[in-house]
């Protein structure tokens, strides 16, 4: 893509019309989609490139000898070298298919902490992460004992390096962190929290479930040993996501399952395993869904993601200063460098009363713990109300948002 056509403005219009759900209407009002950090809408290119894919091309992967197998591994191969493109990976061997950042972190977690890591040694997490970010290292920390470590996070919502850097010694196996906050829009030093945990001999595995979505991803710049994603939320199907790995830790690891095509040879008394990444991909994959993620990174890198942050940055912006101005709104996660969501409560007033008065009005948000139990008690709270945006949303989504608390405080008043 040329500098020129970077720098032009997005032309959301014709972005919307990509997007058939956003023309949708809801409970008699035009949708306004704003949970998009739970899973985004897809753009035409993914649910036609599925379509036809099932219509036309449909065949097994890796297994066939017949023509249609072979495209269909071909058609496959393509999207992970797309994948590979997507995160400057090396190459296309460090990019394992998966079902999503959930599977992604338990395989890194059963394939190589539960290898490497022994009784003593520590991995650092922190007090913001997603629930698929503490439980798999927690389950095996209680099998082989050794000990998790929680960077606390300010009032603000930040990540407080002096503890992290405190937390880091030689024990340190693992630091297991968040690129962006689902809870919080927080948006971590990635890079820096990596090189501090190389110096003191750890690996890094970054969650990128949020972090992919709106900031451009170069593993080699971060230095991470692990970074995983979600096709859902990148505007691609469910049911596919990456986990991306230094070859030479691949190579280390142990399979996370047994099956189909992650073999070399069988026999019944020993196993030799394919290379990676087939060494990781056990049994039939999720093929149509794997060939609904390309479309879906093209998406995505045709628009570019330094415009894409513009345009989400200037949503966040507005979204903070209307909301600011609502009576008895707090905002939960003021980071400085934050990314496109407002976690907020409203009074005492259930966030669950909160989206389903929204709902009325057509207006889609999450509420709940949004699966960070520990954040929400760091804040003394059992839920927030969220609205999440996408650079297919607008300001005029944004001021109906508005209009809907203003309505919700009214039915409480
Ligand atoms: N967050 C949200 O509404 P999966 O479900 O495997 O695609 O992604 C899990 C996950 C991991 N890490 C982070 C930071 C996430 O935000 C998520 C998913 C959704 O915030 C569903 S709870």
């Amino acid at each position: 893509m040329t500098n020129k056509i970077k720098t032009q403005t997005l032309d959301i219009n014709k972005i919307r019309e990509d997007f058939p759900v956003l023309a949708e209407s809801m409970n008699r009002h035009p949708l306004v989609y704003l949970d998009n950090a739970a899973t985004s809408q897809k753009p035409k290119s993914v649910i036609n490139r599925m379509h036809d894919f099932y219509s036309k091309q449909y065949a097994t992967v890796h297994r066939g000898v017949y023509t249609l197998s072979q495209n269909s591994t071909w058609e496959c191969d393509l999207v992970r070298n797309k994948c590979r493109e997507f995160l400057n990976a090396r190459d296309t061997s460090e990019i394992i298919f998966v079902r999503g950042t959930t599977e992604a972190i338990n395989l890194a977690a059963f394939g190589y902490v539960r290898k490497f890591l022994k009784a003593g040694d520590e991995i650092i997490i922190s007090e913001m992460e997603h629930h698929a970010n503490i439980v798999p290292w927690q389950l095996l920390s209680q099998e082989k004992g050794f000990k998790l470590k929680v960077v606390p996070v300010s009032d603000d919502g930040e990540l407080l390096m002096d503890a992290y850097q405190k937390l880091l010694t030689e024990k340190t196996k693992l630091v297991a962190i968040t690129h962006i906050s689902n809870a919080l829009g927080t948006v971590n030093p990635i890079k820096q929290i990596t090189h501090l945990a190389h110096q003191a001999g750890a690996k890094v595995f970054i969650d990128g479930a949020q972090g992919a979505v709106h900031l451009k991803v170069d593993v080699q710049d971060i230095g991470c040993d692990f970074y995983a994603f979600s096709g859902h939320k990148i505007y691609g199907p469910t049911g596919i996501g990456v986990l991306y790995a230094k070859r030479e830790l691949l190579e280390a690891m142990d399979p996370y399952q047994g099956g189909g095509e992650m073999i070399e040879l069988v026999t019944f008394e020993k196993t030799t395993f394919a290379k990676p990444p087939l060494k990781f991909e056990a049994g039939t994959p999720a093929i149509v869904e794997t060939i609904g993620l390309g479309p879906a990174l093209d998406y995505v890198m045709t628009l570019g993601f330094d415009r894409i942050e513009a345009y989400e940055q200037s949503l966040l912006k507005y979204a903070t200063e209307k909301m600011s101005q609502i009576e008895g709104l707090t905002i939960i996660g003021r980071a400085k460098q934050k990314d496109a969501l407002v976690s907020f409560t409203l009074k005492d007033i259930h966030p669950h009363d909160i989206g389903t008065i929204l709902d009325q009005e057509g207006i889609a948000i999450r509420t709940g713990h949004h699966c960070a139990q520990p954040i929400m008690r760091r804040f003394g709270l059992p839920a927030t109300a969220r609205a999440s945006f996408a650079f297919y949303n607008t300001k005029e989504e944004i001021d109906k948002l508005v209009a809907g608390i203003e309505k919700v405080k009214e039915v409480f008043a």
